[in-house]
């Protein structure tokens, strides 16, 4: 657990939301944890060899965008 990554990610709302993105990250590479605040609506990425790509496209994947 040696990088941290974070996202605004505006779309989530809900607890649904804050799985469907966990989930998706969470099969990233490198990924060891995510931390989801529906408050601020930030994704907190915590893991090794992080790619920015990879994450951003996760979380496209999950069906929301990073601002
Ligand atoms: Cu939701």
């Amino acid at each position: 657990m040696n990088e941290t990554m974070t996202y605004s990610v505006p779309g989530m709302h809900c607890g649904h939301c804050k799985h469907a993105v966990s989930e998706e990250l969470a099969a990233v590479s490198g990924v060891e944890a995510v931390e989801v605040d529906l408050d601020s609506k930030v994704v907190t990425i915590r893991g090794a060899n992080l790619a920015d790509g990879a994450l951003r496209a996760a979380i496209d994947a999950a069906g929301y965008q990073a601002a």
